[in-house]
């Protein structure tokens, strides 16, 4: 195998990151090239993504790239789930893609429901009905901006959508579109009740690309303004971020093995051949998404480092800026173990006045204040790791087989802390790494597109998986069935501190 560079453009909510990858005889070798904040813009009533400050940040992170004397053969876009943009016929951008935290879709979910109920919803696509599907954000701006129908053309999920702007190519592939609400569950194809319901036009969307596809070169204007020229090929890869790292991990499609993707969100799921279409895998709140070679990856999506990221924006607006390594290194040294919030309670979704809103839900249901900085953060995080037991206490019965390991992946799980509260939490063994799962499942996605069976990806996970192994330390259970039953007993939804 002679020495091959491969660029992921690794997208998620926090932060987007161009990684290039070395391909040599022994293993693939991840550089960051650059790294940049992404985070939902307010224009006062709506939240938008800034996509054209992310094309502008990935051209930067190129061409960082290509003074680094790299010559990439190719590239591809994977990101955070759900939201797209529309594009005319002409291939220009109507409206700024709005962020799934946007609320315009809240207004709009009785109606939705009418039309299709939620069980319906499931049991057609296989995900979990959602305000933040791209089936309710599509029904949602039918109604807001009738206007813009017949103007809309097409709709790409954002790496289609980024790689349509440096490309001038874009598809909407299958493990990002298996997010949406919009397909039929396990398949390709746009499910055709759920269109007619909503009055989405299946042209929106279709086709879904499935396995990849090369795409070719940039822009010949963006070739020149980064120093690259049309050898480099744009390629359609895993597309989702959970996804593309599942690629990644060779201990993904073991039965026994449950994963935690640690980033904004916290996504905790197994592999399977076909999706679970019960009224348990619904009543659990699983959804059924797609893998890039055409299986199921049932998961529960559960609020996951937002919090601790709005925490960090909190304080840091209030002139006290404290960077996540020391945050865990304050949460470490807390001792308040016995407080709890139910992280999914609909109150934390939306940003702004995290703290504030963590003291309201304490007082709320009655239980001990923070002291400190450092016990409010471990408070959070003590509650998502319990949120995961109780997750994956779900998705073991849904499944009907036990799990008896978990695989934890992502940029969380540089928070030691976080990953040991779960050994703790869950008395499961732990395969910690890697922090790049996406970025490494994206570009091995590329070379499945490329080499297609020339490639061995068994062979190179074989060379470059090492994960760190984690035990469970301490016996956490009398912690645990604290935090059950304050979850039970104050259902999130009835704690509102709007
Ligand atoms: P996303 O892809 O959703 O943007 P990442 O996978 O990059 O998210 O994970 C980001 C999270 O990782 C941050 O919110 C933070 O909580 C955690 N994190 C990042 N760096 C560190 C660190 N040095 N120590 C502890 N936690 C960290
Ligand atoms: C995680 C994720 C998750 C959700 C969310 C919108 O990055 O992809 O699967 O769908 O973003």
């Amino acid at each position: 195998m002679n020495e091959t560079t491969l660029i992921a453009v690794d997208l998620g909510a926090s932060s987007g990151r161009v990684i290039s990858g070395q391909l040599t005889k022994t293993g693939l070798t991840l550089k960051e090239q650059f790294r940049f904040s992404n985070f939902p813009v307010t224009t006062g009533r709506d939240l938008y993504w800034d996509v054209l400050k992310i094309a502008q940040e990935i051209k930067y992170g190129l061409q960082l790239t290509s003074q680094d004397g790299l010559v990439p053969e190719s590239l591809a876009v994977d990101s955070w789930g759900v939201d797209f943009g529309y594009l005319t016929s002409r291939g220009e951008l109507l409206l700024q893609p709005h962020s799934y935290r946007d609320e315009r879709t809240a207004y709009t979910a009785g109606q939705l429901n009418k039309k299709l109920s939620r069980w319906q919803q499931f049991r057609l696509s296989g995900n979990q009905p959602s305000p933040i599907n791209t089936s309710s954000q599509l029904f949602a701006d039918r109604l807001r901006y009738p206007e813009m129908q017949p103007l809309a053309d097409r709709v790409l999920m954002i790496p289609g959508l980024v790689t349509f702007l440096l490309s001038g190519k874009g598809a909407n592939e299958y493990t990002i579109a298996s997010t949406g609400g919009l397909l039929t569950a396990g398949t390709t194809s746009i499910s055709p009740e759920i269109s007619r319901a909503l009055a989405i036009p299946d042209e929106w969307l279709a086709p879904i690309s499935l396995g990849g596809e090369r795409l070719g070169p940039l822009v010949p204007e963006i070739q020149r303004e980064i120093g690259y020229d049309d050898r480099m090929q744009v390629v359609i890869g895993a597309g989702h971020d959970t996804a593309a790292a599942l690629l990644a991990l060779p201990s993904a499609r073991d039965e026994d093995v449950a994963f935690i993707s640690c980033g904004t969100w916290s996504l905790i799921g197994r592999q399977l051949s076909k999706p679970i279409l019960t009224h348990a895998a619904f009543d659990a709140g699983l959804t059924n998404e797609g893998t890039f070679s055409g299986h199921t990856r049932l998961l529960k999506n559960l609020t996951g480092l937002w919090l601790i990221q709005e925490l960090q924006r909190d304080w840091s607006l209030a002139g006290n800026m404290v960077d996540f390594g020391k945050m865990t290194t304050l949460a470490a040294a807390s001792t308040c173990t016995t407080s709890f919030i139910d992280p999914d309670a609909p109150m934390f979704a939306s940003p702004g006045h995290m703290e504030a809103k963590i003291r309201f839900f304490l007082r709320q249901t009655g239980q001990a204040l923070p002291q400190t900085a450092g016990d409010l953060i471990r408070i959070v995080l003590q509650s998502l790791a319990c949120s995961y037991r109780r997750t994956l206490g779900a998705l073991a019965e849904t499944t009907g087989k036990p799990i008896r390991r978990l695989t934890m992946f992502g940029g969380g799980i540089q928070n030691q802390l976080l990953v040991q509260l779960t050994a703790d939490l869950t008395g499961l063994p732990i395969d910690a790494g890697p922090i790049e799962a996406s970025a490494t499942g994206n570009m091995i996605s590329q070379l499945m597109v490329l080499q297609q069976s020339a490639f061995d990806r068994d062979a190179l996970l074989a060379q470059i998986y090492h994960p760190q192994h984690i035990l469970p330390a301490v016996n956490r259970d009398a912690e645990y069935h604290q935090f059950e039953a304050i979850v039970q007993n104050h259902d999130g939804k009835a704690i509102s501190s709007t």
